[in-house]
């Protein structure tokens, strides 16, 4: 197999493109699907500051790698979950990135600020721990880069998380979280704009890229990850990938085109009561959650 553009050995065949590539025009693909991308979607420009969140796993390292590669401003901030056994070497590999390749990092850590884990407060909240660790990351990311001047919090979603994302909102007929599976999600108000310069690219291409550019990266796994149903449907699609390449991509540009049916996915927010951070509703899900005695006061009061 030979490299479609230059007729070297190539390394890898994108089956979604039907393109043979060597280690160099890889490399230079991928560099071009992000730089496409934020062109695409004019996420950001370069003089912005970004805020690159990540976990240690191989998706927001090599996106903070490539920004950083393309010439953006970047900051790194990492949430540390306090999952035992799993948390300590998150942590570990987002330290050794930044130390790695100089760049600043910042590490939130649910412990200290709470005194237990995700696993121990899900367990008081009544909650999943996934579903409460998404609302920590998503508060804790807007309000670090709200307070600390960027323009925008990047992640590190790939084409596969955005189409199964996309396909389990669409079994479940949830219409405004249909049409949040865009690659940007602009600021409003407090509410930093959400960006996802890996939306061009597939979970194998990253694995590959890191791979090649030897980016150190954890292999473990959440010890909840079992719990998403989107990992099921990540499956699904897969198969339907290897029968039929290019299944995901026509499919989700096939959505960008088509976003308008399903509504701008907008509601009209305010200012939490307590917080003063963008909520639907008096007080956000956050305080609700771990502010329970001031959301009482604050009930009595009012
Ligand atoms: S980290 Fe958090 Fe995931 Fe672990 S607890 Fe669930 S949501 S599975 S991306
Ligand atoms: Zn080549
Ligand atoms: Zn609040």
């Amino acid at each position: 197999m030979k490299c479609r553009k230059c007729k070297e050995k190539a390394i890898i065949k994108l089956y979604e493109h039907n393109l043979p590539l060597c280690k160099e025009h890889f490399l230079e693909f991928v560099e071009g699907r992000v730089q496409k991308a934020i062109t695409d979607f004019g996420m950001v420009r370069k003089k912005e500051r970004v805020l690159v969140v990540i976990s240690g796993g191989k998706d927001s390292l090599t996106l903070a790698f490539l920004l950083r590669k393309l010439g953006y401003k970047i900051s790194l901030l990492h949430i540390d979950l306090g999952i035992d056994g799993y948390s300590e070497i998150s942590r570990k590999f987002c330290e050794e990135f930044a130390h790695l390749y100089q760049l600043p990092l910042q590490v939130i850590s649910i412990k200290k600020e709470w005194g237990k884990g995700i696993k121990e407060l899900a367990r008081e909240t009544y909650k999943s721990p996934c579903s409460l660790c998404g609302l920590v990351k998503r508060y804790y990311f807007n309000k670090f880069a709200y307070e600390n001047g960027f323009s925008c919090v990047a992640t590190g979603h790939n084409l596969d998380d955005m189409v199964s994302a996309l396909m389990a909102n669409l079994l479940g007929w949830r219409i405004s979280y249909i049409a949040k599976q865009t690659p940007v999600l602009p600021e409003e108000g407090k509410l930093k704009k959400r960006i996802k310069p890996l939306v061009y690219l597939t979970e194998r291409e990253i694995a590959a890229y890191a791979f090649l550019q030897r980016i150190p990266f954890s292999r473990q796994d959440c010890p909840y990850a079992y719990t998403a149903s989107f990992l099921k449907i990540k499956h699904l699609l897969n198969q339907l990938e290897v029968s039929s390449p290019g299944t995901k991509y026509s499919f989700y540009l096939g959505f960008l085109k088509n976003k308008q049916l399903f509504g701008e996915g907008k509601v009209t927010l305010r200012e939490c009561a307590l917080c003063g951070f963008p909520t639907v509703t008096e007080i956000c899900s956050f305080c609700k959650t771990f502010r329970k005695e001031e959301v009482r006061n604050y009930a009595g009061e009012s």
